[in-house]
C-alpha cells in the first residue's frame, strides 16, 4: 500500500504559537499527528522550524515535499529515509514538519495493519508517570525559582491509573499548601500546569516533599520528588546564578547533590549546563546509585551525543522527544540503544504542547520506564488518559521496572 495524498496545516499549540499538523492518507482513511514546541530549547536540537515559521515550513512542503511522499510505502521507515535524503538536516522543512509526518504515516502504517498505535513498536509494559508540580524557570513567570520543574514520581505505585491519580493528589496538596502559606498566591499555573507562584528553591522543595510525603502516607504507596534543573537555562560565563548566589560548576554539582541527599530526590533532570559532560559524570559517580541522573538538553534525542553520554557514563536516564530529533526513525533508534546500556528512558512532552497523544503510544511501545507529562492541563491529560485507555483494554500489561 502507497500514501495517496498528504495534508499539512497550521495549528495553534498550548501557549497559543503557531505550530504543525499533518494528515497522511491511504484512501479514505488517515493517520494524523501534530508536533509540540519547547521553551528550555537544547542547543543540540534539530531546528523546529525554517526561518518564517510554521507557515514557511508548510509552504515548502506544499511546493516541494507533498508530491514526492505521495505514492512512498506506508511505513514511517520509508518514509523517513525519504527525507532524510531529501532533506539533509531538516534545514527545510524543520524538525516539527518532519516529526508530524514521520508520527502520522506510522498511525496510519498501524491503521493498515489493523493494530493499536503501540503495538507497532512491540509493547509490554506501561511508563510511571512523572508529574510537574512547582514550576519556575523559562516555563514561569518572574520571581520563581530558577530551577525548572519541581516534580513527583509515584515509584511504588502498582497501577497506571493509581500512578497517575497521585500525581494528581500531590498537585492538589502542594496547591493548597501553597495557598495557605503565601499571603497573595493567585493559584496562578505555568506553561506545563504546575503551580508557578514566588517561591524560593528551598521553600519550592519543602512543599514538594511535605506533598508527596503526605499524599504518600494516605495511598500506601512511595512517591518520590524530582527536579528538571534546566541548568543551561541559568549558566552563562562559567557561572549558575541564583539570583541572590552565583555556582562554580563545581559547587553546582555538590549543591545538586546536597538537595538529593536532604530531599530523597529520586529523579534529577538535566543538573548541569547541557555541554558539561563531565560533570555529569561526576554526580553520576556521586549519586548515580540512589537518584536517576537524567540527560535532556546534553543528549537531545541524538545518537551520537548518547554515545558521548554512554563513553563519559554521563547519565543513567534519557529524556526522549521525538521532535529534537525529527524523525520517529531516529527516536527509535535512541531508545534501543539506551535499553541496551539500561538506561531509563523518559518519553517526555514539550512545554507546548497540542492534544495529540502519540507519546503515550510510544512510551507503551517501547516499554519505556517513565512518561513525563504534567499532571493537569487538556494537552497534558490527553496523554495521560490515553494511557488510561491502554492500560483499561490490556489488562495483562505490567508497570515497567525502574531501574537505577
Ligand atoms: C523539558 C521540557 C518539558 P521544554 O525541559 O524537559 O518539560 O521543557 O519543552 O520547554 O524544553
Ligand atoms: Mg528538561
Amino acid at each position: 500500500m502507497t500514501i495517496t495524498n498528504v495534508l499539512a496545516r497550521e495549528i495553534f499549540d498550548s501557549r497559543g504559537n503557531k505550530t504543525v499538523e499533518v494528515q497522511v492518507y491511504s484512501g479514505a482513511f488517515y493517520g494524523r499527528a501534530a508536533a509540540p514546541s519547547g521553551a528550555s530549547v537544547g542547543a543540540h536540537e534539530v531546528q523546529a522550524f525554517p526561518e518564517g515559521g510554521a507557515s514557511q515550513a508548510i509552504a515548502t512542503f506544499n511546493s516541494t515535499y507533498r508530491d514526492k511522499i505521495i505514492g512512498t510505502e506506508i511505513t514511517y521507515k520509508a518514509l523517513d529515509s525519504l527525507l532524510a535524503e531529501e532533506d539533509e538536516g531538516m534545514q527545510n522543512l524543520g524538525g516539527n514538519l518532519s516529526v508530524a509526518l514521520s508520527l502520522a504515516t506510522a498511525r496510519l502504517e498501524a491503521l493498515e495493519k489493523e493494530i493499536q498505535f503501540y503495538e507497532l513498536f512491540g509493547g509490554s509494559t506501561l511508563p510511571r508517570p512523572v508529574g510537574n508540580v512547582i514550576g519556575g524557570g523559562v516555563h514561569s513567570g518572574k520571581g520563581s525559582p530558577e530551577i525548572q520543574e519541581f516534580l513527583c514520581i509515584p515509584t511504588g505505585a502498582p497501577s497506571f491509573s493509581e500512578a497517575s491519580f497521585a500525581n494528581s493528589l500531590v498537585h492538589k496538596k502542594a496547591g493548597e499548601k501553597l495557598a495557605s502559606s503565601i499571603k497573595d498566591f493567585t493559584r496562578g499555573r505555568n506553561d506545563e500546569g504546575a503551580w508557578a507562584p514566588k517561591i524560593t528553591t528551598d521553600s519550592a522543595l519543602q512543599v514538594l516533599s511535605e506533598s508527596c510525603q503526605e499524599v504518600s502516607a494516605d495511598l500506601g504507596f512511595e512517591i518520590h520528588p524530582g527536579l528538571d534543573v534546566a541548568a543551561s537555562e541559568f549558566y552563562s560565563d562559567g557561572k549558575y546564578s541564583y539570583g541572590h548566589k552565583e555556582l562554580s560548576p563545581e559547587e553546582q554539582a555538590n549543591y545538586m547533590a546536597e538537595l538529593v541527599e536532604h530531599f530523597g530526590i529520586f529523579y534529577l533532570e538535566d543538573p548541569m549546563q547541557e555541554d558539561d559532560f563531565d560533570g555529569f559524570s561526576e554526580l553520576v559517580k556521586s549519586v548515580g546509585k540512589k537518584c536517576l541522573v537524567v540527560a535532556d538538553d546534553l543528549t537531545v534525542t541524538n545518537s551520537e551525543r548518547l554515545k558521548t553520554a554512554i563513553d563519559k557514563e554521563a547519565c543513567n536516564s534519557i529524556i526522549i522527544k521525538p521532535n529534537q530529533v525529527g524523525s520517529l526513525t531516529e527516536t527509535e533508534k535512541v531508545i534501543k540503544e539506551a535499553n541496551q546500556s539500561r538506561y531509563a528512558s523518559v518519553v517526555s512532552h514539550r512545554s507546548g504542547e497540542t492534544s495529540d497523544n502519540s507519546i503515550a503510544h510510544l512510551a507503551v511501545g517501547f516499554s519505556a520506564p517513565l512518561i513525563k507529562t504534567g499532571v493537569v492541563g487538556g494537552e497534558r491529560v490527553a496523554k495521560l488518559n490515553e494511557v488510561l485507555r491502554i492500560e483499561e483494554q490490556n489488562p495483562e500489561l505490567e508497570m515497567a521496572k525502574t531501574r537505577i
